[in-house]
């Protein structure tokens, strides 16, 4: 599917990407993979729900993850897009930082690459040019598995944005068309809970930049801590972040909870007149 990224600053409506995580410790709790059925199951959901793209994951990369190899991602993740692909209305992003992964995913039917790595990886950032599908470049300080320990940032809303601005640079000049790029500050990824909330007052700035901005805030420990609640009690949490960051002109929203995103959303339209 040919696709394009939405830009609010170009007047289209905010998008709702629904993640499908198709790790051992999604569907079940009993460390096993989902099957591919619950997989589609839970894609129709989302896409009934209201989702306007799905993100499909292999390798998470939550804090004190460890990475998964090459093969093991790709046999997560290809047969379910393939079925996606096939199956599904909506565009199909895929949530990896491993060339081989983007490229078997891109060839299963995949319209997006998600890099948490923003494509540092070793010939990440010319696989996906040569791909020509959109990408998201990602803000992490340090790796999933040791990011959380002390985060560190001078100004983090001018780091992340300095950072951000030299990833699209790069990506720009190793081919990538400056239109099929979007950016996104990284929520939790190597940040406390100061700097979490400094960057989504800081939003607009990032939205400034010219690049359509996505930001994944669903269910993440930084409501934990404002919230006191754990991470299956956080759907009223992440709405409530989903619709501010809407506010500061984020253009695609990542979450689990599509439905009540959605509304949260229409809230804002009519408010708003978008
Ligand atoms: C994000 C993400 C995750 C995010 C983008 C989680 C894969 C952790 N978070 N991708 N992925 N932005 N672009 O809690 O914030 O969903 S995984």
């Amino acid at each position: 599917m040919n696709w394009n990224l939405p830009d609010r600053a170009a007047g289209d409506p905010v998008q709702v990407m629904g993640i499908l995580n198709v790790t051992p410790d999604s569907f079940s709790d009993g460390g096993e993979l989902p099957t591919t059925e619950a997989a589609i199951n839970r894609a129709r959901e989302m896409v009934a729900a209201g989702a306007d793209l799905l993100d499909v994951g292999g390798e998470s990369t939550r804090p004190g993850a460890e990475p998964v190899s090459e093969a093991e991602e790709l046999d997560r993740v290809v047969p379910i897009i393939e079925r996606l692909a096939a199956e599904v209305s909506v565009p199909i992003s895929v949530d990896t930082s491993k060339a081989a992964v983007m490229a078997a995913a891109v060839r299963a039917g995949a319209a997006m690459i998600n890099d948490v790595n923003a494509l540092r990886a070793e010939a990440a950032l010319a696989t996906a040019a040569e791909l020509g599908v959109p990408v998201c470049l990602m803000h992490m300080q340090g790796e999933p598995r040791s990011m959380q320990a002390a985060p560190r940032y001078d100004d983090v809303v001018a780091d992340v944005g300095g950072f951000l601005k030299e990833r699209v640079a790069a990506a720009r000049a190793g081919g990538i068309d400056p239109d099929k790029i979007c950016v996104d500050p990284g929520f939790g990824f190597g940040k406390s809970l100061a700097h979490n909330v400094a960057l989504l007052r800081g939003l607009g700035q990032l939205t400034r930049q010219g690049e359509p901005v996505l930001v994944g805030l669903s269910r993440k420990s930084m409501l934990g801590e404002i919230t006191g609640r754990p991470v299956d009690q956080r759907v009223v949490g992440s709405a409530a972040l989903a619709l501010l960051a809407a506010q500061a002109g984020a253009s695609i929203v990542r979450v689990h909870d599509v439905a009540p995103t959605v509304d949260a959303l229409r809230v804002l339209a009519a408010v708003t007149g978008g």
